[in-house]
């Protein structure tokens, strides 16, 4: 019979620590073998263009192309795909998306506008917020092929006013994802190819014949994605390297322990090396959690999935209170932070890092992934620590605006010149000083 044992732990054993940091641990170094792979498949696009992502689409896909223009998918078949679908699906991805739409949107407004300000002398001093031209959003192929992914990168492009959204999508043996496609549609993508692996992210960052070249890559992918993103950094942006999914829930003890199971699940199930961790000062309450993951197991599809990662590095914690129980999710910054409580704006101002946290019993993590509003591309593996969740941000850059008036020009000419004689730099002083009176 299939079983998921979280490991439980108290806070107040002498070996919780050190039990806690060994099931915690996830590395993030890739091997060196797919480094070199990597490396090889990078250089040899950068070199031979087109020709080179089709030999390796043909390898790796199993899809054979003469020309890219082959692989490309055009409006109008991201559109029938669209049509296709069954009406409820349609009317989710719409309403989906413009929930995304308005949250992106709100957050354009509070933190993506220019501004400036005027000294007394009227020097105008100011930052100045431009989309970037033109960015990839890199789709993963196979069983984590999301259309809610495709809203959540292409959206906040849109809103940001990127011109061109580039999005790639590996097909393997040629199987298209409808929901996909369709998710393109929905999001406004500007072209859009099948190919996929390390060879699309160099086609996206180098640019071929026919992809164009962007200024910035986004979206999640496997080990020689991720690898392939860190590669070509510097020659473009990227957002981040992803890591297992995570959910850590704090519970007072008053949600229905199913709905906190349930929840645990919903994490554990995209992948062996998810991580869902309950923390609660109600032992009896743990209890009844296990016993509704026992009960709720076997009814799940990808069980094994869910079992191997709660056994793997799931954890139920007895903690001494809320108030400890806090301090540890901040410990660990985790992706989803659930605050399970009939009191959560008591905890809130308690917690400090995490990618997303859902107050609440009602919020449940699985609506933030769809349709809540904010965006599910979020820091992993403790990173919330020092970064924040994929946003128009993201799809934009500033400039800093610089106005000096004759008058300012007489006070800032004076600082400069003082400070660029002491660095030895006579042409930025005689700049300053010649324009003083
Ligand atoms: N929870 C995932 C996103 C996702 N969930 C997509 C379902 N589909 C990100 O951590
Ligand atoms: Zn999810």
């Amino acid at each position: 019979m299939i079983q998921a044992t979280p490991v439980r732990l108290r806070t107040d054993s002498a070996s919780f620590a050190a039990d806690f940091a060994a099931r915690l641990h996830w590395s993030a170094d890739t091997d060196a073998a797919i480094e070199q792979r990597v490396a090889d498949i990078l250089a040899d696009v950068r070199q031979g263009g087109d020709a080179a992502v089709l030999e390796y689409t043909q390898r790796f896909d199993g899809v054979s192309a003469t020309r890219m223009a082959e692989l490309e998918l055009c409006q109008e078949e991201l559109k029938a795909a669209f049509d296709a679908l069954p009406e409820a699906q349609r009317t989710a991805l719409q309403q989906a998306a413009a929930r995304v739409r308005r949250y992106h949107e709100a957050q354009k407004k509070a933190s993506g506008e220019s501004w400036s300000y005027r000294d007394e002398d009227g020097t105008l001093l100011g930052q100045k917020v431009t989309p970037l031209d033109r960015v990839g959003i890199y789709v993963p192929g196979g069983k984590a092929s999301y259309p809610s992914s495709v809203l959540m990168n292409a959206i906040p492009a849109h809103v940001a006013g990127v011109a061109e959204i580039i999005m790639v999508v590996p097909t393997p043996r040629g199987e298209k994802n409808p929901l996909v496609l369709a998710a393109a549609y929905v999001a406004g993508v500007t072209r859009a190819f099948t190919i996929g692996g390390a060879q699309a992210v160099a086609a996206l960052a180098y640019g071929t014949e026919t992809v164009p070249k962007v200024d910035k890559i986004t979206g999640p992918g496997n080990a020689y994605v991720a690898s392939a993103k860190k590669h070509v950094f510097g020659t473009v942006g990227i957002d981040m390297i992803a890591g297992p999914s995570e959910i850590l829930v704090l519970a007072d003890g008053t949600t229905p322990p199913d709905w906190v199971a349930m929840d645990l699940f919903s994490q554990a199930e995209h992948d062996e090396l998810a991580q869902s961790i309950l923390l609660s000062p109600d032992a009896a309450y743990l209890d009844a959690v296990q016993e509704a993951i026992d009960r709720l197991l076997p009814t799940m599809p990808r069980a094994e999935i869910i079992a191997k990662s709660l056994n793997g590095r799931g954890a139920l914690i007895h903690t001494r209170s809320m108030e400890e129980a806090c301090a540890i999710s901040n410990q660990i910054a985790p992706e989803h932070l659930e605050v399970s409580s009939h009191e959560p704006h008591r905890w809130e101002p308690l917690l400090k890092h995490a990618g997303a946290i859902f107050l609440g019993a009602y919020t449940s993590e699985s609506l933030g992934d769809y349709c809540a509003g904010p965006n599910h591309v979020l820091p992993t593996s403790g990173t919330a620590r020092f970064s924040s969740p994929l946003g128009v941000y993201d799809f934009q850059k500033r400039s800093s605006l610089i106005e000096v008036s004759e008058q300012g020009a007489q006070t800032l000419g004076q600082i400069a010149s003082v400070i660029a004689h002491g660095e030895g730099l006579q042409a930025h002083a005689r700049a300053a000083e010649m324009r003083l009176k």
